[in-house]
């Protein structure tokens, strides 16, 4: 570290780095419940994390909003009713910002601070965690509650700097938003992003050009508003929607039902999907108990997504490319959405498929690909991000005797239980590689980190611990746990997606979260700990 950086004095019990859903949470559990003493750094200007940046056209949660939110205090259920069944992004961002001012969160997070560097300090035991300000804070603890999803990721194509029109990243949206009237719009992606911006930017743009280079299904969401009844319910029975969310393999509030896609008779199926199909959302994949592990099972849900795109598209030849689908249903994250295929019926729409015709250059006036030239004044990345890793990655982060996590993880993620990496510690990873994280209801899988966080931390300062790293030999085995939970299922199937970090030129192809459900995660965390959190070294 530099001698022109600015050290604070104070040791603090915890860093943390994030205000979102993780990040407020973790300061309200060991600051409130611990009397701790904490601090919060973010980058950006105002809490929220994912919501804070996500702002494009369209952006909605795909979990429903009585979900969707924290759910450890029946006071903040009570004095918070959502107005959608799905909420927009302006919503939650309001949401963030009301927990926070509700449990007074403001007055230890230090805004506009991006973390540059953090080092171990073996001598003291501390992470000294230093911002972009030149500041470093020294802790007990460093807490990283960056988020799976927040680096983004622009496609590395030739002659993007001489672009004349203006380009943006879905998930870099500026604050003030972006006025397509008029305009010649192109986008490249269609991710869960993409497929929520599409429809939106279509309705004001003069042409909106699609740009895919694989094919996704999507289900409609069917979003509408709440009715006070239903707004009601969910307050008065909260603590059995919680139920509900703890008990499931991927923290919704449904239950996956109790049946194989083979049990029933094909017009039984039939019935099953359409009925799915129009109660909308994620919850299609709930219609049967095998879709995700059964390979001929997910061909019959894969064949009726298909039917459905070539029914709503009207152009033949565009139909075929959006269904011409090379990966078994839900082994890509499935995105929902409010008439994405539909868009494509509007005279003000164009898809082009570049698995076809690759894109080649982006030019001064526009995108080039092998069949020929677009002109464009937007160019809208919906190009996703370096998941899970990316965002820790850039906290360049070093353990023990200065190893860098960037050389730990050179061959993809090692760690245990996607808490801890060996190596490094006092470190925890609110949803890290290797826990369910983004294969759940990402609130779920928050609140059970911090928790088990915040109780590892009072378990060591009762018990006079000052030190707790995971054991190698405990991370090796959970990488094969890992491992073996995902290969018990059709999700590496999806050769290219970003679960296996196939979406980032040269990033390892290692199947990243945690694929054995949450409910048993959560098990297995618990027990870990009730047995003196075997797999870590503490001292
Ligand atoms: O990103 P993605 P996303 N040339 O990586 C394409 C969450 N989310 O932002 O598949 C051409 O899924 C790429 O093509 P391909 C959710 O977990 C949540 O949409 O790599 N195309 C793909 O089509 C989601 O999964 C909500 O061939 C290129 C797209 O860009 C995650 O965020 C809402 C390309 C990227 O899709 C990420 O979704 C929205 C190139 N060079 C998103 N590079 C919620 O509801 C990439 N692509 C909470």
């Amino acid at each position: 570290m530099g001698t022109s950086i600015k050290r604070d004095a104070k040791v603090l019990d915890a860093v943390i780095i994030g205000a979102g859903f993780a990040g407020l949470y973790q300061l309200h559990c060991l600051r409130d419940r611990l009397g701790l003493d904490v601090t919060v750094l973010e980058a950006a200007d105002g809490v929220g994390g994912t919501w804070y940046w996500n702002r494009y056209p369209g952006a909605r949660c795909d979990t429903e909003s009585h979900a969707y939110c924290f759910t450890f205090s029946q006071a903040l259920i009570d004095a918070w009713s959502w107005s959608e069944r799905y909420p927009g992004q302006a919503e939650i961002l309001r949401y963030m910002n009301f927990v926070a001012d509700r449990l007074d969160l403001r007055r230890d997070i230090q805004f506009g601070r991006r973390v540059t560097a953090c080092r171990f300090d073996e001598s003291q035991n501390l992470w000294h965690v230093t911002t972009g300000l030149g500041e470093t804070l020294r802790a007990k603890f460093l807490i990283a509650a960056v988020g799976c999803l927040s680096t983004a990721n622009v496609p590395d194509i030739p002659g993007l700097e001489t672009f004349e029109g203006r380009w943006l990243h879905t998930g870099q949206w500026p604050h003030e938003g972006v006025d397509f009237t008029g305009k010649r719009v192109g986008q490249i992606g269609t991710g869960s992003t993409g497929i929520q911006a599409a429809p939106v930017i279509a309705d004001t743009a003069r042409h909106l050009t699609v740009f895919q280079r694989t094919a996704n299904y999507s289900v409609p969401a069917r979003n509408a508003p709440l009715t006070p009844e239903f707004q009601r319910d969910v307050k008065a029975n909260f603590a059995e929607v919680r139920r509900i969310m703890h008990s499931t393999h991927n923290g919704h509030a449904f239950t996956i039902e109790d049946r194989n896609v083979f049990d029933v008779t094909p017009d039984e199926r039939m019935q099953i999907y359409d009925q799915a199909w129009d109660k909308g959302g994620l919850q299609f994949r709930a219609a049967f108990k095998d879709l995700l592990s059964s390979k001929p099972a997910n061909d019959t849900a894969a064949q009726y997504l298909s039917d459905k795109i070539r029914s709503i598209v009207k152009d033949p030849a565009t139909a075929e490319i959006l269904a011409d689908i090379d990966h078994p249903y839900g082994a890509k994250r499935p995105p929902i959405d409010t008439d994405y295929f539909e868009t494509f019926n509007r005279d003000n729409v164009t898809l082009v498929d570049v698995r076809k015709a690759p894109i080649e250059a982006i030019t001064p006036t526009g995108v080039r690909t092998s069949a020929g030239e677009y002109p464009l004044d937007i160019l809208v990345f919906a190009t996703g991000f370096d998941a899970m890793t990316g965002p820790l990655l850039a906290l360049d982060i070093q353990g023990r005797d200065g190893r860098a996590l960037r050389d730990t993880w050179r061959h993809g993620p090692t760690n245990y239980l996607g808490l801890q990496v060996a190596g490094f510690p006092n470190l925890f990873t609110i949803t890290g590689p290797g826990s369910p994280s983004v294969l759940t209801n990402m609130p779920v899988a928050i609140e059970q980190h911090v928790e088990w966080i915040t109780a590892c931390i009072a378990h060591m300062r009762e018990t006079g611990i000052a030190r707790i790293e995971a054991t190698e030999t405990a991370s090796q085995r959970w990488v094969q746990a890992v491992n073996a939970a995902a290969d018990a299922t059709l999700l590496p199937q999806a050769h290219h997606s970003w679960y296996l970090g196939a979406n980032v030129p040269g990033k390892p192809r290692v199947f990243m979260p945690y694929a054995g459900g949450m409910a048993r995660y959560r098990q297995h965390c618990s027990e870990i700990a009730a047995k003196g959190y075997e797999g870590f070294a503490l001292s």
